[in-house]
């Protein structure tokens, strides 16, 4: 059995929930709460699965730990070739996708991680509305981008690319999660917005919000 170590709000376990859901592969949760205990992911029992101390990690069937959620989805997709694929057939297809989806995970996410926040507010003094100001300037500053990339290309359909959902989208629904959640502006994103209106309606991409996490609940 997959086990995914995860926490309801994380967008980077968020992407893998999706893509476990879109694959149809059954796998149990492993909450790893990152701020009750002072944040169970610098636990030393979570630093054995993931020195990074970082969500997600997937341990596969046989037992081996993956880490870092582009390489967990890419491993999903190499893992399970008969289950509905995350990646086009084509290698321009494949770049594009990884391109789109690198843009929320490489680019914004790492800005507005958890860790990053916190330095700010507590070694570099900023205030919540200083903090509140850099987050919704790096998310703007990659949104504005992804906006261009997807509303100028004829490779977008009813998803980021074509008319079934990617990997492209596995990070484009979590990181819309948390624009909302930081109160970010999104009316200049109409390509994104329709997108992820096509994704919410698929139960793989419901299934795997937030609030829908027993962790959430707990
Ligand atoms: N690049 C990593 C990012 C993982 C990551 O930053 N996870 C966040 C939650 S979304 C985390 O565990 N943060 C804990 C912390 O900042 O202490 C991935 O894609 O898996």
């Amino acid at each position: 059995m997959l086990t995914l170590y995860t926490y309801f709000r994380s967008s980077a376990a968020y992407r893998v929930r999706i893509a476990l859901g879109l694959k149809g592969l059954p796998y149990a949760s492993a909450p790893v709460h990152l701020v009750r205990d002072g944040g169970q992911q610098h636990s030393p029992a979570y630093q054995a699965i993931n020195p990074q101390q970082l969500v997600p990690a997937l341990t596969t069937e046989d037992g081996t730990v993956l880490t870092q959620s582009l390489a967990i989805m890419e491993y999903l997709d190499e893992a399970y070739p008969d289950r509905p694929a995350l990646l086009p057939a084509d290698a321009l297809g494949r770049a594009r996708v990884r391109a789109l989806a690198q843009a929320v995970a490489c680019e914004i996410h790492p800005l507005n991680n958890l860790r990053v926040l916190r330095y700010l507010m507590q070694e570099l003094g900023t205030t919540e509305a200083q903090k509140t100001a850099w987050y919704q300037h790096w998310v703007c500053t990659g949104l504005d981008a992804l906006e261009a990339m997807l509303a100028s290309s004829g490779a977008t359909g009813r998803f980021s690319h074509g008319d079934r959902p990617s990997l492209a989208d596995c990070c484009l629904v979590p990181q819309m999660f948390n624009a909302r959640r930081f109160g970010c502006p999104l009316e200049n994103y109409p390509t994104i917005a329709r997108i992820v209106a096509a994704c919410e309606q698929l139960p793989a991409f419901q299934q795997a919000a937030p609030e829908q996490q027993p962790d959430a609940q707990a």
